[in-house]
């Protein structure tokens, strides 16, 4: 028997940002987001070097491993692209079996999820909230509050990642600050 008197993985309690030696963290610049958001032209304006989000990631296992899970925090800043909201770039898993949990620790945002057939529903995310985005769903985090917007998520090690699907369609709503207020617009093409 062997006890470890320290686990291998942390997360900060106050805003559950995941930490430790194994954790690997990716960034979304401006300058990464082309066509994400609805405003191209504004966006290729700004300051490329912006970060909109961050993703770090806790992978205990190999991508693909059948039966593993995978653990990541996301921080999206506050911000937006003319007045479109900052997001993720949102995408289908490429085992469209794969379903996640999301949940909210710190900020306020929406999630969008979004079915083949392009139908959607919104969940409001806030601190202690789950999000559960079922099989074949795309997901996207908006954040719609005045302060960064933090949530963690754990899905299937081999779900995989289909981006181009949301890059080549878009999702069929976007989400813009009007007059200090979310408001969703259904659009069709992006
Ligand atoms: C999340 C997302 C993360 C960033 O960990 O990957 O929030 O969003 P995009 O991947 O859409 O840029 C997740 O859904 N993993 O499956
Ligand atoms: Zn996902």
């Amino acid at each position: 028997m062997s006890i470890d008197h320290v686990s291998k993985y942390k997360f900060n309690i106050g805003d559950s940002v995941l930490y430790g030696t194994d954790t690997i963290t990716t960034q979304k610049k401006i300058g990464d987001l082309k066509d994400v958001f609805q405003n191209e032209g504004e966006r290729s304006t700004m300051n490329q070097e912006s970060i909109v989000y961050s993703v770090s990631l806790l992978q205990p296992v190999k991508a693909g491993t059948i039966g593993g899970l995978f653990i990541g925090t996301s921080i999206i800043e506050q911000g937006q692209v003319d007045k479109e909201y900052y997001m993720t770039k949102g995408h289908f898993h490429q085992n469209t079996s794969s379903s996640e949990f999301y949940w909210g620790t710190h900020g306020s945002g929406m999630v969008l999820m979004m079915k083949q057939d392009r139908s959607f529903h919104i969940e409001h995310m806030s601190p202690g909230s789950i999000h559960f985005i079922p099989a074949e769903t795309a997901h996207r985090v908006i954040n719609t509050g005045n302060e960064k917007l933090i949530f963690n998520a754990c899905w299937p090690a081999d779900a995989g990642y289909d981006y181009d699907t949301i890059y080549n369609e878009g999702f069929s709503c976007r989400i813009f600050n009007h007059n200090g207020s979310p408001t969703i617009i259904e659009t069709d093409k992006r």
